[in-house]
């Protein structure tokens, strides 16, 4: 008898555990939205949420597998998903009805370093943008460049030394100190030697920490809200105490005024100085309140944190991969060496700002990188409804859409034989062609990168050097197809990337 019952309670409560996990299920359906069948508990991500498939490979199957669809519906777990296919709608969504879709949509607490200027939902993100955009001027930017040039230096040379016992080397975890002790240098001033393992490895560890997948973010995908309203941080208490007390260090060594190094930290303490307050203006269509930021060293480590986290991984992928891609593609490696050469000698090896600018091979070569490893796709939510112009769908308040940047860069309509890497497809004339969000690897509209121009003028001074001492080649370990790694935010290389670093014969003399 009582077996019975422990049976029956048991079949009950599976069968609700199941119509938890499916009640939503109907959604996109009911709003004749095309998608894929969701499997319980899961939705369509089982191999994201598995650490078997990284998020921007998954929206890709979504965007190839419905090739005449404007939009397509998945379920992230239990939440409804909108990915968007259509170029058009992408430009509503992103620039032209922005105001419909500030937020990011990643929801945990905004204490602390959640109130950063990537997760900060527009209340507090519209302040932080305005007073950080000015640090990215180009202005500001030339200041940098030779904080920059410096860090370069030091990582040839750093090559030079260990490429001597080996050539055959991992360029990716190679070029990761490089960004992290640049992005350093230039937000912190703080002055880290190239080798200095015991930092560098402190930092990769925070990276770890930060920007791995972990189970509080999944969990957010099941019971959406709940990180928000259990105010749970996805960073862990190490990391913020870290980035805190690195400010403080950093303000406190300055005597709270700005030095002369031009770096952030400087110019934020000269917006500090002014007593600046950070304010949201209301707006009444989409419902936001006024709300006032203050300052603070905690508002001042959340930037620092997402500077320096956005800053370094980011590139040290894009710097990889388009080692990789030369390494496989000798005649563009011979064709931007050229291109290289013949800038320094032309400058007297000395590089500035400007010099950087006259690189056009260098940039189509860049742009083309990005084009096959965008770091990430782009994420928003809707703050209201909003109806997609010249269709009948409506995206409910709340709807957290992709626009997926993967998925766009490998559709044979914007880039014919996508596998091929071909600078070309950046020459004036194919770019003038093509629709204005078919790339878009830094985002676009008021939310793109804030760090865009940074991250450009330090690959390219990163480049530069390193391709005047070295050419790279494949070697017995490298890879003969990138595989992008299943734990990581970003799309960064899941086994590294290996090539043999030559030193070339004709070294320019810096
Ligand atoms: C190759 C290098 C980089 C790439 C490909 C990249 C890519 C991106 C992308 C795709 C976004 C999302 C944009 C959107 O939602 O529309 C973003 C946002 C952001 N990036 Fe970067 N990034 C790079 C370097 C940097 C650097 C060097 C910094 C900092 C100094 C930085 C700081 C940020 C910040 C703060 C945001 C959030 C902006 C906001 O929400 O207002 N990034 N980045
Ligand atoms: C959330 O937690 C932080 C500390 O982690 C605390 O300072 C803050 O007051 C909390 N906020 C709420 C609304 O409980
Ligand atoms: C445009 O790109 C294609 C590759 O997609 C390339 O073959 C062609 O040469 C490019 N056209 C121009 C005008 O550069
Ligand atoms: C490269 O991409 C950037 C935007 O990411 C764009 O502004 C620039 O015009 C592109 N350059 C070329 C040569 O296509
Ligand atoms: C140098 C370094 O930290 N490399 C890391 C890059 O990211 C991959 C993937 O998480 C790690 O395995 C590497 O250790």
């Amino acid at each position: 008898m009582l077996l019975l019952y422990v049976l029956e309670l048991f079949i009950l409560s599976v069968c609700l555990i199941y119509c938890y996990f499916t009640k939503n299920f109907k959604y996109w359906k009911s709003r004749n939205i095309r998608g894929p069948l969701p499997l319980p508990f899961f939705g369509n991500v089982k191999d994201f949420v598995l650490r078997k498939s990284n998020a921007a490979v998954l929206n890709k199957q979504f965007y190839d597998k419905y090739p005449n669809e404007k939009v397509v519906g998945i379920f992230r777990m239990t939440s409804p998903t909108l990915i968007i296919r259509d170029l058009d709608v992408a430009k509503n969504v992103l620039i032209k009805d922005f105001e419909y879709f500030e937020d990011r949509g990643i929801e945990f607490s905004k204490e602390g370093l959640g109130a950063n200027l990537f997760h900060a939902d527009s209340e507090i993100w519209r302040p932080l943008r305005i007073f950080f955009s000015p640090l990215f001027t180009t202005a500001k930017l030339k200041n940098m460049v030779p904080l920059i040039v410096e860090k370069s230096d030091a990582t040839i040379n750093h090559f030079k030394k260990i490429t001597e016992l080996h050539k055959d080397q991992d360029v990716y975890s190679l070029v990761q100190k490089f960004t992290m002790s640049s992005i350093l240098t230039c937000a912190f001033g703080l002055d880290i030697a190239i080798d200095s393992e015991l930092l560098l490895q402190k930092m990769m560890k925070l990276d770890q920490l930060s920007f791995s997948r972990n189970i509080a973010s999944d969990f957010d995908l099941l019971y959406p809200g709940v990180l928000k309203n259990l105010n749970a941080s996805v960073f862990p208490k190490e990391v913020s105490k870290f980035f805190l007390d690195l400010v403080k260090d950093t303000i406190e060594s300055r005597n709270g005024i700005p030095s002369n190094r031009k770096d952030f930290i400087d110019l934020i303490l000269e917006a500090k100085n002014q007593g600046t307050i950070l304010e949201t203006k209301k707006s009444d269509d989409v419902g936001s309140t006024i709300k006032y930021v203050k300052l603070t060293n905690e508002v001042i480590a959340a930037q620092a944190f997402i500077f320096y986290v956005a800053g370094y991984e980011t590139n040290a992928t894009t710097m990889a991969y388009m080692m990789y891609e030369l390494a496989m593609n000798p005649q563009i490696q011979e064709k931007l060496i050229a291109e290289v050469d013949e800038v320094l000698h032309r400058h007297n090896g000395k590089i500035t700002y400007e010099i950087v600018g006259e690189l056009t091979y260098m940039e189509k070569v860049l742009n083309e990188t990005l084009r096959k490893y965008p770091v990430a796709d782009i994420q928003r939510r809707a703050k209201a409804n909003y109806n997609i112009p010249g269709t009948k769908i409506t995206i409910e308040k709340g709807t957290t859409i992709f626009v997926p940047t993967l998925g766009i860069s490998y559709d044979e309509k914007y880039y014919p034989n996508p596998a091929k890497f071909d600078p070309e497809r950046f020459s004036p004339k194919n770019e003038s062609n093509r629709h204005p969000c078919a790339f878009i690897p830094f985002g676009v509209g008021p939310r793109y990168c804030i760090g865009m121009m940074f991250a450009r003028i330090q690959s390219r001074v990163f480049l530069m050097k390193f391709l005047s001492n070295f050419r790279v080649e494949t070697s017995k370990n490298t890879q003969a197809t990138i595989k992008f790694h299943p734990g990581r935010v970003l799309s960064s290389p899941k086994d590294g990337i290996y090539l043999n670093l030559i030193p070339r014969k004709v070294t320019i003399i810096l």
